[in-house]
């Protein structure tokens, strides 16, 4: 068997779950939509304004373009098409599109078959506007091959939240299960507890009186809503557990966090069965002049992680981390933990040469163990490039793997290619989700 073009026929051909992305299907209302869907504030986002004005795009835009000509503000005062016009014209005309992000809209553009080489984004326009949300998830789902798209559904959203209360059936499409996300709970309840008390639970700032039990029953009123796969939640390269309190004598707000976790969250979610995905190493608003694109990168504590899997072995942590430097120390930890399983390369890790030295260690040291990747898509068109992207490096990684396995004399077979990528790339995820 030649070892190379099974492994990248099978890589290629071997439906995906997207275990974490921000995609909605058009009963979340869409900008972009010409018919029903259609709804300027609306979650579902496609087409080729809002690839170009990716958060990663605009952070890599305010590093091309010189304060002197282009002001923060003066850009956020733009419309959505301005943006994406200036954003292509900086990135992708007047400069070669080198970064992952520019690739990416470029590989998006020859898979949907139309030529990467215009000069403006009329062309690219005129064919997105020809298309209807549904038909438009149906093709990039076929191209992108991928079944299942997990979104994220954040309960302090408002946006999100009323239209929840306002549609018990807005999640109808199975293709797109929901994650009921909270970060809120434990990176801020003192922020949190005035929004929690405002949809009716009785708590308070400090978590006295009947809170604890009032946060489980508004988990449990949302998983009732929502039924979600996993919850979720994103924590600060300052998370620690146990916490670390140096404040003598006040309540030191993490400890308000930590009691969320462990005395609601866990519980419920183990009741429930639900896996918990902790996203940890995210400082949010390093720069906030420049919005959703000023969140970054900080080391994080691995260890807080060993012992909340040892802590709580009845529920099972699915664990992706933003720093390449503790990438190693999560492996190591999950070889500790049958509970723990880390996820995906996140954010500034998804990128070619990340994705492949964390995939290559992860393989060594968790065999066929882990959920390699998850897209994080925003936009749906991104789908077809981060999953594209993403299969090339997965293939070489198995590739290299196989044949040094081949060379110890064992025999590897195409049922076994098939039966690994298959759980690498979708039923590692649906055994843990029960699906
Ligand atoms: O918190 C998260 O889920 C992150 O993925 C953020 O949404 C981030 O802005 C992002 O889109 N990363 O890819
Ligand atoms: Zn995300």
């Amino acid at each position: 068997m030649q070892i190379t073009e099974t492994v990248r026929k099978i890589v290629d051909e071997t439906v995906v779950w997207d275990f974490h992305t921000h995609l909605y299907p058009s009963t979340f209302g869409t900008p972009l939509g010409r018919d029903t869907s259609h709804d300027p504030q609306g979650l579902m986002l496609w087409g080729i304004d809002e690839l170009l004005t990716y958060h990663y795009l605009i952070a890599e835009l305010f590093r091309e373009v010189p304060r002197a000509e282009l002001e923060v503000d003066q850009f956020w005062k733009m419309s959505r098409a301005e943006q994406a016009d200036l954003i292509w014209k900086k990135l992708f005309v007047e400069a070669t599109p080198l970064s992952e992000a520019c690739r990416g809209v470029l590989t998006t553009i020859k898979r949907l078959d139309l030529d990467p080489n215009e000069k403006t984004l009329d062309r690219y326009r005129g064919w997105f506007n020809e298309q209807t949300p549904n038909d438009q998830i149906d093709r990039v789902l076929d191209i992108a091959k991928v079944d299942t798209v997990t979104m994220t559904n954040d309960i302090f959203d408002a946006n999100e939240r009323q239209r929840w209360l306002e549609n018990p059936e807005i999640a109808s499409d199975s293709r797109f299960p929901a994650v009921l996300r909270f970060d809120s709970l434990v990176v801020n309840w003192e922020e949190a507890a005035p929004v929690v008390a405002e949809l009716g639970y009785k708590v308070t700032a400090d978590l006295s009186g009947d809170s604890i039990n009032e946060v489980k029953r508004l988990l449990n009123n949302w998983i009732a809503r929502m039924k979600p796969v996993y919850c979720a939640m994103s924590l600060p390269p300052s998370w620690s557990y146990p916490v670390v309190c140096n404040q003598e004598g006040s309540i030191c707000p993490d400890s308000l966090g930590e009691r969320c976790l462990t005395e609601a969250i866990l519980p419920v979610c183990a009741d429930h069965g639900l896996p918990l995905a902790l996203m940890i190493g995210v400082t949010r608003g390093a720069n906030p002049a420049i919005r959703s694109a000023g969140d970054t990168v900080g080391l994080a504590d691995v260890a807080s992680v060993g012992v909340l899997a040892k802590d709580f072995p009845q529920n099972h942590l699915m664990v992706t981390m933003l720093a390449r430097e503790n990438q190693h120390e999560l492996a190591v930890t999950a070889r500790k933990h049958r509970n723990l399983t880390p996820f995906g390369c996140w954010w500034f890790l998804n990128n070619p040469s990340l994705i492949e030295e964390i995939t290559r260690m992860r393989v060594e040291l968790l065999g066929p163990t882990f959920i390699p990747q998850h897209s994080d898509c925003r936009i749906l068109e991104q789908l077809i490039y981060k999953w594209d992207h993403s299969r090339a490096i997965i293939a070489k990684v198995l590739t290299d793997t196989y044949t040094k396995l081949s060379a110890t004399g064992f025999e590897i077979t195409e049922t076994m290619i098939k039966r690994d990528v298959e759980r690498f790339l979708h039923g590692n995820i649906a055994q843990l989700l029960k699906r």
